[in-house]
């Protein structure tokens, strides 16, 4: 009796089981926030299985989130997650910790912060550096409203060398907005971070430069240092800045080989930068996931993380073109948004030869509507001088990768993350330019014409039919040739399927070369309707969008009956 009395007495409290939302917090010790931060810890991890950079980066800010919500009052207070990847301790805290084992599945929780979820997800995120901006358009606003609240940004040290940070920062310093910015720093972006401020020395002296109140370094994994330092920098009025030191809390996550696409990319790039010196390779802050640190291994002087700065890297690749080498830009699809006038203004008008890849083109799954791959293809097709491509099977992309770099005029390459569709039974012919190429002969009343990695679902669809339809492949986004123009007009039914926005996507652009040379007959288009796509897994999403083999073969039995 005695010794269960003594086990129930050593028993911990559970904290977070009453901890509901941020008013619960303000009743707690410092030792007791500090209980809790351990069980939110352990409560994240029982309760994720994917994504560990997500995981590892809302660890690495568990005692800072538990901080912020004792000592904010939010949502009144304003309180902006940059990125948004660090965000789960956060949501645990408001009001989701029932749900929160559903994050990032499909109709669950975003795994990052969205303001539709949530009143306490200011702003909906996922691309980096937004924060800083965003806050000082909020501090502006409760201003002229005449109302008085704090605002605050949590931005992280590689999020800080993107393009738009340093432009908020400089607008800041002149327009003294009551913001206070914490920057996380932990010396990482996924990878280590880059960049001259990466040098610690080197943050006090330029945020002093640009007329902000540096307030010093406390410890980000000590409540008892970070709570009075809130405290106090939240009673200085205009703007600061308090740097919060982290030790980035690694989750030990299986390493897995390069496969697939990444493979494809990685090994042919290789192969053509042995026999080609002029080769280099560029990419913002994605190394790893690129594959490129492998390139890197082997030319580490021909490889280039310039931190999370898709723009400069753009600009920076014309650059290097102009000077007569061979840049591959390597973008997320997703990310690439950023620096459509750079590929635009300083690659397309002087018919540069970079080449583009657009890698995670298409639905991305569970990171969602952030990150879905899919409007390159309208973004990029109106812009002249520039190619896009799509492979329809891994094994393509390197086929196009060697195309590319023999060109004189700018190439993009979009191609998706490997898994989430049938891979194709496909060994791909050499590339002509405009020309789509044969992949199946067959019935005459439809040609079917796949544009990127559903080519394999088409396929799988195709099966049990006796007759096939003829299936093209085809390649060049933005034109066709007028010889291929003409084999396609004499087809009674036309469907084209791509893995992108219908609007402005290739189905569009399609139509109307045939429509210009006369065609009559009926024309159909499967892709991505006018719609922000949300998470779920790659297979769950296809599904819901009629782009997989099931849907596929529902309308072949229509057409070949
Ligand atoms: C515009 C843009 N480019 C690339 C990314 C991919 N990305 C997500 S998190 C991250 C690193 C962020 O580092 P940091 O801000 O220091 O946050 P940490 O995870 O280290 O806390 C990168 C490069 C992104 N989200 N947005």
């Amino acid at each position: 009796m005695a010794y269960l009395f003594l086990r129930l007495s050593l028993r911990p409290v559970s904290r977070l089981e009453n901890i509901l939302f941020p008013a619960d917090l303000k009743r707690l010790s410092v030792d007791e926030l500090s209980q809790l931060t351990r069980e939110l810890k352990d409560f994240v991890l029982a309760n994720t299985e994917v994504k560990a950079g997500h995981i590892s980066s809302s660890l690495t800010v568990a005692e800072l989130t538990v901080a912020l919500h004792f000592v904010l009052n939010t949502p009144q207070d304003k309180l902006f997650w940059d990125v948004g990847h660090q965000a789960y301790i956060h949501k645990i805290l408001t009001g989701r910790n029932k749900a929160f084992s559903t994050n990032r599945m499909k109709e669950g929780l975003s795994g990052f912060p969205n303001s539709s979820e949530s009143e306490y997800d200011l702003f909906t995120t996922g691309h980096s550096s937004t924060s800083i901006s965003a806050i000082i358009g909020l501090a502006v606003a409760s201003r002229l409203s005449g109302e008085s609240r704090n605002h605050v940004a949590v931005i992280g040290d590689g999020a800080l060398t993107g393009g738009m940070a340093f432009e908020a920062l400089n607008y800041l310093g002149e327009s003294k907005e009551d913001v206070l910015i914490i920057l996380n720093d932990n010396n990482s972006a996924i990878d280590a971070n880059v960049g001259a401020l990466a040098n610690e020395k080197k943050y006090p002296a330029f945020f002093e430069s640009l007329g902000l109140n540096y307030l010093g370094d406390c410890d980000g994994h000590n409540l008892a240092e970070i709570i009075p330092a809130l405290q106090e920098a939240l009673k200085i009025k205009g703007p600061k800045v308090l740097r919060v030191l982290t030790k980035r809390v690694e989750v030990e996550t299986p390493q897995s080989a390069l496969k697939g696409y990444t493979a494809e990319f990685v090994n042919t790039l290789r192969r053509l930068a042995e026999t080609d010196e002029r080769i280099v390779a560029i990419s913002p802050a994605m190394l790893s996931g690129s594959g490129l640190n492998e390139f890197q291994k082997q030319f580490p002087n021909r490889c280039f993380d310039v931190g999370i700065a898709e723009q400069h890297a753009v600009t920076f690749a014309a650059g290097l073109a102009k000077g007569g080498k061979k840049p591959i830009c390597h973008l997320y699809s997703t990310f690439s948004q950023r620096a459509i006038d750079q590929i635009i203004h300083d690659v397309a008008l002087q018919n540069l030869p970079v080449v583009f890849l657009l890698d995670r083109a298409g639905l991305v799954g569970n990171d969602g509507a952030t990150h879905h791959g899919v409007f390159d293809v309208a973004l990029l097709s109106s812009i002249p001088n520039i190619e896009i491509l799509a492979p329809a099977s891994a094994s393509e992309l390197s086929v196009m990768l060697e195309w590319a770099v023999m060109q004189d005029f700018p190439v993009a390459i979009r191609y998706p993350r490997t898994g989430g569709a049938i891979p194709p039974d496909h060994n791909p012919r050499p590339l002509e330019l405009h020309r789509m190429e044969t992949i199946l002969k067959g019935n005459e009343k439809l040609a079917v014409i796949n544009f990127g990695f559903l080519l394999g679902e088409i396929e799988e669809a195709l099966k049990d039919f006796e007759a096939n339809p003829f299936v093209f492949n085809l390649r060049f986004a933005k034109r066709l040739s007028a010889v291929d123009l003409k084999t396609l007009s004499s087809f009674p039914n036309i469907w084209v399927i791509e893995d992108s926005q219908k609007r402005g996507g290739v189905g569009e652009y399609l139509a109307q070369q045939l429509f210009e040379i006369g065609y009559t007959g009926n024309f159909h288009h499967s892709g991505l309707p006018d719609e922000f796509v949300e998470h779920g897994t790659m297979q769950e999403l296809y599904e819901q969008y009629g782009l997989t083999h099931i849907e596929f073969k529902n309308r072949f039995k229509k057409f070949l009956r």
